[in-house]
């Protein structure tokens, strides 16, 4: 068969050879070492973030503030919304796997924009760099990670504009990739490769890079409004000069609820590679998987007001938003029952890259399931702006999306080095997270619904108690970290050989050596019609054996 290559990219041979460990501080245009640039820039950000978010609990153990200032405490849970969300879950699950994944998905030798790549990841840094820098400069913006105004526009400037300019940034980024996703998947796909033949994994971020293009540039333009509220004085959004708070909640969360769909949909097509190749069985329902997560890219456009349901929202629009929303439970639930009948009589080896894709499972059912009661507007205006919600979004964000980058890492880390890490130490890894999760997350649902306050220092000393719990769990999390970190780094060096394809999978990065070569594989790339043809032999001699 002589199928031509897809298109080499235009770079010199020499400038192809890989040069060790230094590439990866380097521009590259190495779809590989650009995803690896992610994935640690990421965790980089994420151990800032933790840091932060542990001194949110230190402060929230006693009731009153006597670990940090109050302006000071809002600060600091700004800077932990702001780089969790935008720092270390977007653009790990977008941009790290994405950029390693995509193009052997695909069949290509690279990305399709190599340039506009680079670019996008190296924006990250410096806005991030930026953005934390702000707090020893001025004082870091204190008005959440919503930033909604009249506060955003009351409060100190410096650290608000700084906030505004490297949310920028990191939006311009994620664009670029969006973009580089799309054409990448439409446009350099092997000839003879059908869409209905990708691996999951390229329908999801082919729906998360739609929701991309389409609203992170409302965000933009929104924060471009309010900075000129605050340095110019216009009044777009200040009620004082005739602005309206209201508009910028529709602008803001027209972006922030897909922005949901921007951190769990990726995790959703990652967990569909992994569950797959460790119970050795083709993923269930190939093209339900498929619509539903287009049905989701479209209803997700058209919930955004369930965020606003107390800020005067007329009956009508409650009651739209509220039906929208608990239509995305189905297609939501179609993925969870087809992950659950994958694994069904599946032969599951127990290691941590699917234990940490079933503690996901478990994790995001549970935050999936307050989602649809929040989504109810009389429960809603009970528990708005309480810990209820602070539960909530943390079952979906950590325990959807945090919890599949490690399975990922768990599942990958073969392939990007060529060694296999620690099970045991990632089993070790797995149960104290968990548990460490639950014990932080689960108890502020119990705080919410007897009325704690979100974003507050202070609190009434009768949530003492279960603040302390949490704390706990919040501490046993940080602790997790240790035996990941030690386990990643050590394997690196002393790690058993994983050799070419350790699991015995089917898509296509695994038919190359590990780690791959420049340019993804010497000579021809493969063409995989069924990527999780899992027991497709077993299933044949089984019947000559008369076995029923
Ligand atoms: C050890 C893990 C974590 C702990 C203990 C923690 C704790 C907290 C706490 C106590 C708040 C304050 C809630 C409030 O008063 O509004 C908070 C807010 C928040 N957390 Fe986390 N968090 C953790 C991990 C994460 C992760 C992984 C993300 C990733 C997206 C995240 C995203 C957020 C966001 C977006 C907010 C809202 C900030 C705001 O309202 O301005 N957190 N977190
Ligand atoms: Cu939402």
């Amino acid at each position: 068969m002589s199928i031509s290559l897809p298109p080499s990219t235009n770079k010199s041979p020499q400038s192809l050879q890989p040069v060790g460990w230094l590439r990866y501080f380097s521009f590259s245009l190495d779809h590989k070492v650009i995803g690896l640039q992610y994935l640690v820039c990421g965790f980089l950000f994420y151990l800032i973030g933790g840091a932060f978010a542990g001194a949110i609990r230190i402060e929230l153990t006693s009731p009153i503030s006597d670990f940090m200032p109050r302006d000071v405490y809002n600060q600091v849970l700004t800077l932990h919304g702001t780089i969790m969300i935008f720092l270390w879950i977007v653009p790990v699950v977008n941009g790290a796997f994405g950029n390693y994944l995509i193009p052997f998905y695909v069949g290509a030798r690279d990305m399709a924009f190599p340039r506009l790549n680079a670019v996008a990841f190296w924006l990250i840094p410096p806005a991030g760099l930026l953005l934390i820098s702000s707090y020893f400069i001025n004082g870091a913006a204190q008005s959440g990670w919503t930033a909604y105004p009249p506060l955003s526009i009351t409060t100190p400037a410096a650290g608000q504009m700084i906030w505004i300019i490297s949310v920028l940034l990191l939006g311009g980024s994620s664009i670029f990739g969006g973009i580089n996703f799309i054409a990448t998947i439409l446009k350099l796909r092997r000839p003879g490769l059908k869409l209905m033949q990708l691996p999951m994994y390229c329908w999801a971020m082919l729906g998360t890079s739609i929701l991309v293009v389409l609203s992170t540039p409302v965000l933009a333009g929104t924060l471009v409004l309010l900075s000129f509220d605050i340095v110019a004085n216009t009044g777009f959004f200040n009620p004082t000069l005739g602005g309206n708070v209201i508009v910028y909640q529709h602008l803001f969360w027209f972006y922030s609820h897909p922005a949901v769909y921007i951190m769990v949909l990726p995790a959703f097509g990652l967990v569909s590679e992994i569950l797959p190749v460790h119970c050795r069985k083709p993923l269930f329902g190939y093209a339900t998987m498929v619509y539903s997560i287009m049905g989701i890219v479209i209803l997700g456009l058209v919930v955004w007001a369930h965020h606003m349901f107390t800020s005067g929202t007329p009956p009508w629009m409650r009651l739209f938003f509220t039906i929208a929303t608990a239509f995305i439970a189905v297609p939501t639930g179609i993925k969870f029952f087809n992950w659950v009948a994958t694994l069904w009589g599946g032969r599951i080896s127990l290691n941590s890259a699917i234990l940490f894709s079933c503690g996901f499972i478990v994790n995001f059912v549970l935050g999936g399931i307050t989602g649809v009661a929040l989504a109810q507007v009389p429960f809603d205006v009970h528990v708005h702006d309480t810990y209820f919600v602070v539960a909530h979004f943390h079952y979906i964000v950590y325990g959807g999306s945090v919890f599949v980058i490690f399975s990922s890492i768990y599942h990958w880390y073969p392939k990007f080095t060529g060694k296999m890490l620690n099970e045991n130490l990632g089993r070790v890894h797995f149960i104290i997270t968990f548990i460490g999760f639950n014990l932080c997350f689960a108890p502020q649902h119990w705080l919410g619904l007897n009325g704690m306050p979100r974003r507050v220092a202070e609190y009434d000393p009768q949530f003492a108690f279960v603040n302390q719990i949490s704390s706990v769990g919040a501490l046993l999390m940080a602790i997790s970290t240790i035996p990941f970190l030690w386990n990643v780094i050590y394997s690196a060096f002393k790690g058993k050989d994983a050799g070419d394809n350790p699991w015995k999978a089917l898509t296509p990065e695994w038919l190359t050596s590990s780690p791959p070569p420049v340019e993804n594989w010497i000579g021809e790339a493969p063409l995989i019609h069924e990527p999780y043809g899992y027991g497709k032999k077993r299933k044949l001699s089984s019947n000559t054996n008369n076995e029923s």
